[in-house]
């Protein structure tokens, strides 16, 4: 309808402020509250963009209240808790993600019908908060959601970047890279803290005090301000914080006079940048000072706020036993980003809180916890000795100390994946094969997947303008794009596909089965050799889909900007998914569970090598594209033989049956119980 008519419709309903509304009338009445006297938007108005912030600032409500209480009732208890720092999140939306765990899916569809509103159209307005790059990030966000759901006392720490992972737009020369402004308007689901703000320090020089005690003194200081995140978990109240880090300049470090004499990139205006853009490597050698400095920032940010919390929840005692601080405090380390915390844990203990090396040290390895996420040597980061010395002068004292302490001792690293290989051992799923064969399960489930598929079908034809086939085998591959993980591999056998059927009879055409083969990913901005492969499979696409003689039995696409949000209607219309990566090279890879899930069958490398880790045949192989190519068709022809709908759908029923194991749930429990050693502290 016209802005009159949605004027209109508004008119009848009265806006009543209700943040606890649970009612389809009532909710209408405190959304329309919002669109009144939230107003972010002038004059007053109701476009589906309008709608969406007025939607979830009435969610938000729900959302605050639940926070709070779990904030007080962690307060009361002082459990153990768990801190998660990582330096990306792929959070995507959130709007239908806090619908759905708030339980109020259906009165909220109801309440916007009242409105004049589709759930759906509202919700396609919120931007995807992209803080991260790939399977890494979005595991850190699918653990924030476990974490509430398990009603576990666990926070995320992160950073608020203005500008998270670039948009990708497909242009006649390829890949083309723009700003994706997700803080544009802004999110209605942050909570600036002005109430927690830290000091944090760059460069300067270490002081020996009389005493012989060291303190870091001089160079330049920042300040770290918090935005927090509610995290709502699923069929729980218990709603936990991802807490967010801006950087900010202090007041004092303005200099007026400069300013006024036109010199604004001032030394306070370059630190807002910290937190400027998020470094768009996936897995790539990034030794950057600023990279390093945004490092450091989330760590000294974090273990500040973590070290205050302790002490706040003594309990009215004054003494700090600091002795308690690992039976109050885990610290998982996502990866490499976040382990200056190591070096900055030890450096609070000892110079301010006053404590000795081997006290603060017996204490800093029993908080801590790190995660491997990666096994290609040239994607660890590196920085300079002289770099280090500069910019954290302390710290290198202390992880020189450690270096020599600790060198012979052997620590225990945990990586992202155990190898499962057997793991989809007909013998398992044998309690499900009934169900596989009961006679109106499988039909329900093709028709869930055929209109799944139909969606999809629908958003590739809106974004790329080419229309696909339902019914054809929807093949996907989508993840950022690398040499390691073979797009070109994929796309090479798309091509060669194009040429046999090119050599057919139609008859011989038509006894074939119909694919459309979908590949979608970002390559890093620098990346040449990834920006070719995005090139070439949409060069490869442009020729096969305008081939009227094949385009009915084959069409490629190229789908662009791949995100959460594109991948949650990807994923869902999958039948087969390619996670062919060179073997030895990915530590785990994520989607593929995410696929099976959605009764996807997945063709993967079996990776025993890196049980082996024969490395150098590795290297050898990864050479060998051609000869892996020849493999990878073998496995190809057997899969389309596998084409016979009823043997497919019983695979994939199979398929979701056997995913259990790979819940995100799972995963944090077994975290909870065998590393943090915390326990659920749920709101009663
Ligand atoms: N790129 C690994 O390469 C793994 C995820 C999550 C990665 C990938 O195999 O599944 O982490 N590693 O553990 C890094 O980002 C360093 C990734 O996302």
């Amino acid at each position: 309808g016209s802005t009159t008519d949605r004027i209109k419709i508004l008119e009848k309903i009265p806006p009543v402020a209700n943040p606890q509304a649970k009612d389809p009338a009532a909710i209408a009445s405190n959304i329309n509250y919002h669109a009144h006297y939230s107003p972010h938007f002038s004059p007053y108005k109701f476009e589906p963009e309008q709608a969406f912030y007025a939607t979830a600032e009435s969610v938000r409500d729900q959302l605050i209240k639940q926070w709070n209480d779990t904030y007080s009732h962690y307060h009361k208890v002082n459990p153990k808790q768990t801190y998660y720092l990582s330096m990306e999140y792929l959070q995507g939306r959130a709007l239908t993600n806090a619908v759905g765990n708030l339980d109020v899916q259906d009165a909220y569809a109801n309440a916007l019908k009242q409105l004049g509103y589709a759930l759906e159209e509202i919700t396609e307005q919120e931007k995807d908060a992209a803080l991260g790059n790939g399977g890494l990030g979005r595991l850190a966000s699918c653990f924030l959601d476990s974490m509430a759901t398990l009603s576990l006392p666990a926070w995320g720490y992160g950073l608020r970047y203005r500008y998270g992972l670039f948009k990708q737009l497909m242009t006649k020369t390829g890949q083309e890279e723009i700003a994706e402004d997700w803080l544009e308007k802004f999110s209605p689901w942050e909570i600036p803290r002005h109430d927690v703000v830290f000091p944090i320090r760059f460069f300067g020089q270490v002081e020996i005090n009389p005493n012989g005690s060291r303190k870091w003194i001089g160079g330049e200081v920042i300040q770290a301000a918090a935005y927090d995140v509610p995290i709502p978990g699923y069929k729980t109240k218990d709603t936990n914080s991802l807490r967010l880090w801006e950087a900010k300049a202090r007041a004092e470090d303005f200099n007026l006079f400069e300013f006024n004499d036109g010199k604004y990139e001032s030394a306070a205006l370059l630190h807002s940048r910290i937190c400027a853009v998020l470094y768009p490597g996936d897995a790539t050698e990034d030794g950057k000072l600023l990279r390093l400095k945004q490092q450091y920032f989330l760590c000294s940010a974090s273990l500040q706020d973590i070290i205050t919390r302790f002490k706040e929840r003594l309990g009215g005692r004054d003494k700090i036993l600091w002795s308690e601080f690992p039976s109050k405090v885990a610290v998982q380390l996502n990866d490499t980003h976040p382990t200056l915390s190591i070096p900055e844990l030890m450096r609070l203990l000892m110079d301010d809180e006053g404590l000795g090396w081997d006290e603060a040290w017996d204490i800093t390895n029993r908080t801590i916890a790190y995660t491997n996420h990666t096994v290609l040597p040239e994607a660890l980061e590196k920085w300079s000795q002289t770099v280090m010395w500069k910019l954290l002068p302390r710290h290198m004292e202390i992880i020189e100390e450690i270096d020599k302490r600790v060198r012979y001792t052997l620590n225990l690293v945990n990586g992202v994946a155990q190898l499962h290989s057997d793991i989809l051992k007909a013998e398992l799923f044998s309690d499900y094969v009934k169900f596989a064969d009961n006679s109106e399960l499988p039909a329900e489930w093709e028709s869930a997947k055929l209109a799944s598929k139909q969606q999809l079908a629908n958003y590739v034809l809106q974004v790329t303008g080419v229309s696909i086939d339902p019914n054809s085998l929807f093949d996907i591959q989508i993840k950022r794009i690398h040499e390691y993980k073979r797009q070109l591999m994929n796309i090479m056998g798309a091509v060669y596909r194009y040429k046999k059927l090119k050599e057919m009879s139609p008859e011989e055409r038509k006894k074939t089965t119909p694919r459309t083969i979908m590949i979608g990913g970002k390559a890093f901005a620098t990346y040449t050799n990834a920006k070719r492969i995005v090139k070439l499979v949409s060069d490869v696409g442009a020729v096969v889909n305008t081939d009227p003689e094949v385009n009915s039995f084959l069409k490629i696409i190229f789908v662009p900007n791949y995100n959460v949000s594109v991948a949650e209607v990807l994923i869902p219309g999958s039948e087969l998914s390619q996670h062919i990566s060179t073997a030895g090279m990915e530590a785990s890879g994520t989607s593929n569970m995410k696929f099976a899930l959605n009764g996807c069958l997945i063709i993967g490398t079996l990776d025993e090598l890196m049980l082996k880790s024969e490395k150098k045949l590795v290297k050898k192989i990864s050479l060998f594209l051609v000869q892996q190519l020849t493999k990878f068709l073998g496995c190809v022809k057997k899969e389309s033989k596998d084409w016979d709908r009823k043997k497919w759908t019983k695979m994939s029923i199979l398929s979701t049956a056997g995913s259990g194991k790979f819940s995100s749930d799972r995963t944090i429990g077994q975290y909870a119980n065998e590393i943090w050693k915390i326990d659920e502290c749920p709101l009663p």
